[in-house]
């Protein structure tokens, strides 16, 4: 047992002794972990999440809800001193105000404790006294979780392995040109690492905006108050022939590599990954589909090795730091399914059980019990159909962002999944049958009464699946 895996079992050990000193020693604490890749609806999630919880009309689909002993939820400052609290109040005012818009990005970890009183269920539900339930949402980017296979790999290998990923991609010729002019075995100067690092944090972003999602290391993109730090100032190398001199870039990365492990990578898991019971994992499967073949195909990728995190059996760090506890549920969700009808939702819930069954197949995640679903958290359209040359076609119509009422037509998904997998895994350039469109639609005024709560797809459902079983 190396020292810092002493310092893990013992950051675990107290974090354990605070959890039963606050309080919350007859009050049982559901962590719920809710990630995705950068704009995948994290924040649009938590925010319907918790305003529906709050409000519950529109939340049949919650068993305690239907059974009515839900008596009351309420929010409550986080037991977590110096983590961010999620920002609900702001996101909510922008989603439900009287111009509807989506929240900004985020871009970092956050916490909320949403805290419910419930009559135990059964038949002296009515004469047992209501009890309290935590619900600590933790919401933080899925980039993050890439990050866990670096722990894995020397600077060499990771270097190595993104060099080749990358070399045919066009949004990477700027950066093998920066390439090209350096030489890793030459002594470092700082003003080259700079110029390198940020050429090869460009093409991340590019590479991102293109669509594709294997962006490591994850802090790249999404810096926080890390951004400029030595730690995040490096880039892969050709590994130079023989062994590199002391003093050259290429062990001047080498080191800023590790300490990005040490540092940035696993403190995140000891503090926030490692006390998660339920997750969901959000997945805009509609965006990949639209941005073609290789936008899939790299989702794909990039969900199994987000996952590793999940089956922690596979990264002997991670599985220390754990200690045999795991993540009970795991729902996949593919969000934004409202820029569909609903007599697709099934077709794209069956490709996004197929996105993952690689990596479900390569081992299941510990016993943990997953689920596909498509769902909305806001709901941003209504439905209907149209006559077009003898065919009905089953669109959703919405608010577009400049303020134009438009219908939409996404295109018919397959009802074979392998339809678009395949062809993503061989390669192909664009969809050869069919074309995928998508709309940005803006979020719709509420109608409703107030205290209603927000329209959704299966927002209900989803969290009965994720911790309805503890209510
Ligand atoms: N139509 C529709 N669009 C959605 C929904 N959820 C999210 N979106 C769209 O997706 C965008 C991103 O949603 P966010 O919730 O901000 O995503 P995020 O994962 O928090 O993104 P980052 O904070 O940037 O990582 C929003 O601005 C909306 O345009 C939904 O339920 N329906
Ligand atoms: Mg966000």
């Amino acid at each position: 047992m190396g020292l810092g895996d002493i310092a893990d079992s013992l950051t675990r050990r107290i974090e354990g002794l605070g959890a039963s000193a606050h309080g919350a020693l007859f009050e049982p604490v559901i962590r719920l972990g809710v990630t995705g890749l950068s704009r995948a609806g994290k924040t649009v999630f938590i925010t319907a999440l918790v305003a529906n919880l709050l409000a519950r009309a529109r939340m049949q689909g919650l068993a305690a809800r239907r059974d009515g002993r839900i008596e009351a939820v309420f929010l409550q400052p986080q037991p977590d001193m110096t983590v961010p609290r999620f920002d609900f109040e702001a996101h909510l005012a922008a989603l439900a105000g009287p111009e509807p818009r989506w929240p900004a990005s985020t871009s970092s970890v956050s916490e909320l404790r949403l805290s419910f009183r419930v009559r135990p269920a059964g038949l002296l539900s009515g004469l047992r006294r209501a009890r309290i339930v935590h619900l600590d949402i933790v919401d933080y980017p899925g980039e993050w979780l890439l990050d866990l296979s670096l722990l894995d790999l020397s600077y060499g290998d990771w270097s190595s392995r993104v060099l080749e990923r990358i070399a045919a991609r066009p949004q990477a010729a700027p950066f093998f040109e920066a390439l090209a002019a350096a030489d890793p075995a030459a002594r470092r100067d700082e003003p080259a690492a700079k110029a390198l690092a940020e050429a090869y944090t460009a093409y991340l972003r590019q590479a991102r905006e293109a669509g594709l999602s294997d962006c490591t290391p994850g802090r790249f993109l999404l810096p926080g108050d890390l951004a400029g730090s030595p730690a995040l100032t490096f880039a892969p190398l050709p590994r130079p022939a023989g062994r590199s001199p002391r003093g050259s870039l290429w062990r001047l990365f080498e080191a800023r590599f590790e300490a990005y492990k040490a540092e940035v990578v696993r403190p995140f898991f000891r503090a926030h990954f490692a006390g998660i019971d339920r997750q969901v994992v959000l997945v805009d499967v509609l965006e990949a589909i639209h941005a073609g073949p290789a936008a899939l195909e790299d989702l794909r990728r990039a969900l199994a090795d987000t996952l590793t995190a999940f089956r922690p059996g596979r990264n002997a760090w991670l599985a220390r730091l754990l200690r045999g506890r795991r993540v009970e549920r795991i729902l996949f969700a593919a969000t934004k399914a409202d820029h569909l009808h609903h007599s697709q939702h099934a077709r794209l819930a069956a490709i996004t059980e197929a996105l993952l069954a690689e990596a479900r197949s390569r081992a299941d995640f510990a016993g943990a019990e997953t689920r596909a679903m498509a769902i909305a958290a806001l709901r941003a359209t209504t439905e209907e159909t149209h006559e077009h040359e003898g065919r009905t076609l089953a669109c959703v119509r919405g608010t577009l962002l400049d303020g134009r009422n438009a219908a939409l037509y996404p295109g018919e998904l397959p009802r074979d999944p392998a339809r678009l997998l395949a062809p993503a895994r061989e390669g192909a350039e664009k969809w050869l049958d069919a074309d995928y469109r998508i709309m940005r639609f803006a979020p719709a005024p509420l109608t409703g009464a107030p205290g209603e709560g927000l329209p959704h797809i299966r927002l209900d459902k989803a969290a009965e699946f994720l911790f309805g079983d503890r209510l």
